[in-house]
């Protein structure tokens, strides 16, 4: 849920980059910092956690607008990926607006996809959050290795996998190059401050 400062007139919220281990979260993260510097706000903090880093930084959507006359921060964090995370990734998790979920275009990395997908919906639903309900974009990351002769998914193939009930926003990308990654954020921070938005009109 998202903070309010009253005092500055700011309202806090959370993006979560979520998805199996080296699929590509912090390279996005890396990307997102230097491409769009102008809106980062301070430095990326990184939080060493058992052996894997939990990484974020501030992040101010420009001309997305205002929430009630108040300006909106981001803060965006990436999770460890690694299975035996998988107390620090609840964590990360705990107020939450809204989610990319990173899937890795790989062959090989299918299993491990939809695995991270289940686990997503299994530790927001112990914040009594349902997958189906939260902002959220799924990002079909690494599409830049098929010209290198790595075996990819089809795209059909991963929204098959993961996005045939979820029926969100999805974009190709690659992290390593930039393509896509300002995208699929520009969405998550859309649906993210749609869905503020019309809960305060509610609360
Ligand atoms: N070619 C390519 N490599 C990528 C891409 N995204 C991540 N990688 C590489 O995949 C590895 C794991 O990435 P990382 O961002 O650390 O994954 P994380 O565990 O999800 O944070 C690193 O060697 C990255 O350079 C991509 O879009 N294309
Ligand atoms: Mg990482």
């Amino acid at each position: 849920m998202a903070i309010f400062n009253i005092k500055k007139r700011e309202i806090e919220c959370k993006i979560v980059y979520y998805g199996p281990g080296r699929c590509g979260k912090t390279t996005n993260l890396e990307y997102i910092f230097k491409a769009y510097k102008k809106q980062v706000e301070g430095e990326m903090v990184s939080v060493n956690t058992e052996g894997d880093r939990t990484l974020f930084f501030d992040f101010l959507p420009i001309g997305l607008g205002k929430i009630k006359g108040c300006e909106v921060k981001i803060q965006l964090y990436t999770v460890p990926g690694q299975v035996q995370y998988s107390s620090t990734r609840k964590l990360v998790l705990r107020g939450v607006d809204g989610v990319i979920f990173v899937a890795d275009s790989l062959e090989v990395r299918r299993e491990k996809n939809m695995i991270s997908l289940k686990d997503l919906q299994q530790n927001l639903k112990e914040y009594g959050i349902s997958l189906f309900k939260i902002p959220l974009v799924i990002q079909h990351n690494k599409r830049d290795l098929a010209e290198q002769g790595f075996p990819l998914m089809s795209i059909e193939q991963m929204e098959r996998d993961l996005n045939r009930q979820l029926k969100v926003p999805s974009f190709p990308a690659s992290a390593f190059t930039g393509q896509g990654v300002g995208a699929t954020l520009k969405e998550c921070m859309k649906l993210t401050l749609k869905s503020l938005q019309k809960e305060m009109q509610i609360g």
